[in-house]
């Protein structure tokens, strides 16, 4: 399988993930370092506070990344760290970024370009400046205005040195785990008209960040990552299983890309006739296209249940029930929703609406492993086929798709190094590259290598397969 020339080869990351920030650790910058703080919040009993240790160790780790011949690589940066409160100053000139950092990313950044290796930088990357959520975070509009001059500060500082920018991370994921899952910060529950509101105001943040960066250059390409989950009914032969299957679809995979295609944000029927509702919907302006290629976050899909105690949920509920492998977070593998979300799925999105074609870019998929946080010597982890499995399936699935006319310019793995997975902690490791947490050294896994020979002969060897897209 031989992918087209100059394709991208990466792996993604993001700050908070990775970097155990020295600053961040010194004084809570964020709403996720005190959240880890809170007894019982991280399944694991981990924190963030030094992670890979990716801010002092990144000169060595880009060396791994040039080790497995990647030529793309993801960041995002720290808000919290880069853009402090600035409230109780009156001068406007105290909004500016914190220049220590700036020297930080843009040794990073200044790095990767030396090693020829083309960027994308991530604005929004879950966390939030602590002020910022103190007062509402994404649920208050205030926090749009904010956005945009983060995003304005961003371009000036480091726009010669990224060459795909991304506003926001997973937008939806984002609303779901924060304000109806509850187990991100804020740590609110189901709560809906909330995480709407939420959608709105990013909507609106991704469209002013969209054309801030466009005055500092005209030519940046922009976008924000979906993750994309195909929605599928638990039981066949239920009806109301549907019913749960197609709100949770329309409105975790098309809801966010459907407002940017039309600039107008829409709720589906009955949901749309609730005044509440009705009150969060509309035109945003300033939205319309502001995509310049489509980023796609794929993992997963999921099985949908209607809720027969509370049925005037729509959403029903997330089944446990798996019909596939699954990975350690009891994730089916599914390389067939990749294929078919690039070949039908996202089609309504891949033009812009004067017809214009949107290239498209993987930027996530991985494969998680759970290990305990401690571990240090031995050969855990190292022989690891199932993620091999699950990366050679969805090169496979992505290969097909290009084959069928699909312009897919590259494919990001998460993640290079192991890291910190949110609620999840240390323990559920998506690396190439294992990291023993508290010796900090790095080892290479298979999967490494594997991944490093496609990079480089830009293609698959047949020999190299074992299991692929045949378990469905
Ligand atoms: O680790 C996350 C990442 O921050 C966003 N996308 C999904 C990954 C795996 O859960």
């Amino acid at each position: 399988m031989t992918f087209p020339r100059g394709f991208l080869w990466g792996a993604a990351t993001s700050h908070f993930q990775v970097e155990g920030h020295p600053k961040e650790i010194a004084h809570r910058l964020s709403d996720w370092a005190r959240w880890t703080e809170e007894a019982g919040r991280i399944s694991d009993n981990t924190t963030a506070d030094q992670a890979c240790q990716f801010y002092e160790r990144f000169e060595q780790d880009l060396l791994l990344v040039k080790e497995l011949n990647l030529n793309a690589f993801r960041i995002s940066f720290n808000w919290p760290a880069l853009l402090q409160d600035w409230r109780n100053s009156s001068d406007e000139k105290a909004r500016v970024l914190d220049p220590k950092q700036v020297e930080y990313y843009r040794r990073l950044l200044g790095a990767l370009r030396e090693q020829g290796i083309t960027t994308f930088a991530t604005l929004f990357h879950f966390t939030l400046p602590e002020f910022l959520a103190e007062s509402g975070g994404w649920e208050n509009s205030a926090v749009v205005d904010e956005f945009e001059h983060f995003a304005r500060l961003c371009a000036e500082a480091f726009g010669d040195l990224v060459d795909y920018w991304i506003t926001i991370n997973e937008p939806l994921a984002y609303a779901y785990q924060s304000f109806i899952s509850g187990l991100w910060p804020p740590g609110k529950k189901a709560e809906y008209l909330s995480a709407f509101r939420v959608i709105r105001n990013m909507l609106e943040g991704h469209a002013r960040a969209y054309h801030a960066i466009k005055a500092v250059n005209q030519e940046a390409m922009i976008s924000y990552t979906m993750h994309w989950r195909p929605f599928f009914p638990q039981n066949k032969f239920n009806p109301f299983d549907y019913i749960a299957r197609h709100f949770r679809d329309y409105v975790f995979n098309h809801l966010f890309p459907e407002a940017v295609q039309t600039g107008v944000l829409r709720f589906p029927f009955p949901l749309s006739t609730n005044p509440f509702v009705a009150a969060i919907a509309g035109r945003v302006d300033g939205l319309k296209d502001t995509c310049d290629y489509l980023a796609i976050n794929y993992y997963t899909r999921e099985l949908s249940k209607f809720r027969f105690e509370w049925p005037l949920d729509l959403f029903g509920e997330r089944s446990d029930k798996a019909e596939f492998a699954t990975n350690d977070m009891g994730w089916e593998v599914f390389p067939n929703g990749l294929f078919d979300l690039l070949t039908r799925d996202t089609m309504p999105y891949q033009k812009d609406s004067k017809g214009r074609k949107r290239p498209i870019v993987i930027t996530e998929n991985g494969y998680a492993a759970t290990f305990a946080a401690e571990l240090t010597e031995g050969d855990w982890s190292l022989s690891d086929h199932t993620r091999i499995s699950y990366l050679l399936a969805h090169l496979e699935a992505m290969h097909q798709a290009i084959s069928a006319g699909v312009d897919v310019r590259g494919y990001l793995y998460w993640s290079l190094l192991d890291n910190f997975e949110w609620s999840e902690g240390l323990r559920a490791r998506f690396g190439l590259v294992r990291v023993s947490y508290p010796t900090q050294e790095r080892l290479l896994r298979e999967s490494a290598s594997v991944y490093g020979r496609i990079a480089k002969n830009n293609s698959v060897e047949i020999g190299n397969f074992m299991s692929v897209r045949g378990n469905d």
